[in-house]
């Protein structure tokens, strides 16, 4: 089998070395991997197979000879280093949103979009973390009744703002028993997050855009339209950031054309690659992120049909490890379809 010299940009962040693991665990064909990130992590060790290997810094020197760069170093470093690999021959998967609205940008979710992988298409971008999970489930919905409408609730944990956010829940779990009841509203110690997020949920996640949704909001509404190559799929979301280090829960409901039944899709959603049906009421048997964390599985469950209407709707909730299926286990995957595919 072919072997391949990689690049982790980012290497050192809470996607980064989630990278790390997948292209280990899954036996990615490696040939060379070499470890980049920033000043602050230069000459810091990570393990690759067993073997301590130093982190360099990211300049324009160590851009060559790699034949698939996987980036998650935020939007600024993805714009500036992304294409200078490209031009020197190698493959990105981007985890930033720097690229994933570009017309001529391939945004891949390999068990709905695997054919917009192109030979000569070497930038590509990994979807944000929140519409991955969903346009998973929605996609053998979508083949079989065509959705028209998605109303969708996300309650996203800390990790998706990088280390920063988990040491901040940490941080303010910790002292939170010693200080008194009113000091609780202020404490916020290092200021990822707008608001202490102990114990709390915070209706923001990015900045605002003019309609009064949050840019992440609008991600999901653009990108999905975009992966499911169907701009008809009109989509309404609320992010919520919520006190869990790991794992992203959606409510989803959405609207479809043709009758579905919630029987069938449990049926199409049980049989869908990516998806582990976890739907059993009776059996206290539903999805929750504590027990997704670390695994390679989006879970879909609560499927009911809407009884508030007489159109024909679903309604359901879906969890999935932010950093994995939504991060770095999507962009291995890709890079494996990019392989299997002989696109490579
Ligand atoms: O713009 P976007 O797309 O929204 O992405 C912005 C950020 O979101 C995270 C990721 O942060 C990214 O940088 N992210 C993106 N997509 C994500 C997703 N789907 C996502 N998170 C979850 N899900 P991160 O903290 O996880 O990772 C940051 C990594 O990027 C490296 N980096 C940053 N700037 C760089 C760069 N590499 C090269 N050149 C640059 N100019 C960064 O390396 C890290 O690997 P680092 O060396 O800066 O950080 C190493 C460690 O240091 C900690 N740290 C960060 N800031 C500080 C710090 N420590 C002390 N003081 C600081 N001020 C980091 O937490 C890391 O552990
Ligand atoms: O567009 O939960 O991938 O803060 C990564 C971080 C989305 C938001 C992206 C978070 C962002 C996410």
């Amino acid at each position: 089998m072919k072997k391949y010299r990689v690049t982790v940009v980012g290497a050192t962040g809470a996607v980064g070395l989630e990278m790390i693991k997948m292209l280990e665990s899954r036996k990615f064909p490696v040939k060379s991997i070499k470890f980049l990130a920033s000043k602050r992590s230069e000459g810091k060790k990570l393990i690759y197979k067993n073997k301590d290997l130093p982190v360099e810094l990211l300049t324009k020197n160590n851009t060559k000879n790699t034949d698939i760069a996987l980036f998650s170093a935020g939007v600024e470093v993805s714009k500036e280093f992304a294409p200078i690999f490209v031009d020197n021959g190698s493959f990105v998967i981007d985890n930033s949103s720097a690229w994933r609205m570009d017309k001529n940008i391939p945004l891949i979710v390999p068990e709905v979009n695997p054919h917009d992988l192109k030979k000569d298409k070497k930038l590509i971008a990994n979807p944000n973390c929140s519409t991955i999970q969903m346009v998973i489930a929605l996609k053998p919905l979508h083949d079989f009744a065509k959705v028209k409408r998605v109303i969708v609730s996300t309650y996203q944990a800390v990790s998706g703002a990088g280390q920063k956010g988990i040491d901040e829940l940490k941080d303010q779990v910790k002292i939170w028993r010693n200080i008194e009841d009113k000091k609780r509203l202020e404490i916020n110690p290092n200021k990822k997050f707008y608001y202490p997020i102990a114990f709390n949920l915070i209706p923001q996640i990015d900045i605002f855009t003019e309609n009064g949704y949050t840019k992440e909001e609008m991600k999901m509404t653009n990108e999905t339209k975009k992966i499911m190559g169907d701009s008809s799929i009109e989509v309404s979301a609320t992010c919520v950031r919520v006190p869990v280090f790991r794992s992203h829960s959606e409510s989803i409901w959405i609207e479809t054309e043709k009758h579905i039944s919630s029987e069938q899709a449990k049926e199409l959603l049980s049989k869908a690659s990516g998806i582990e049906l976890l739907d059993r009421p009776e059996k206290l048997k539903y999805p929750m992120p504590l027990f997704a964390e670390n695994t390679q599985v989006t879970y879909v469950g609560r499927i009911r049909s809407d009884i508030s209407t007489k159109n024909y709707a679903l309604t359901f909730w879906v969890v999935s490890d932010n950093l994995l299926k939504g991060a770095a286990l999507n962009a291995v995957q890709i890079a494996e379809t990019l392989i299997k595919n002989k696109l490579i």
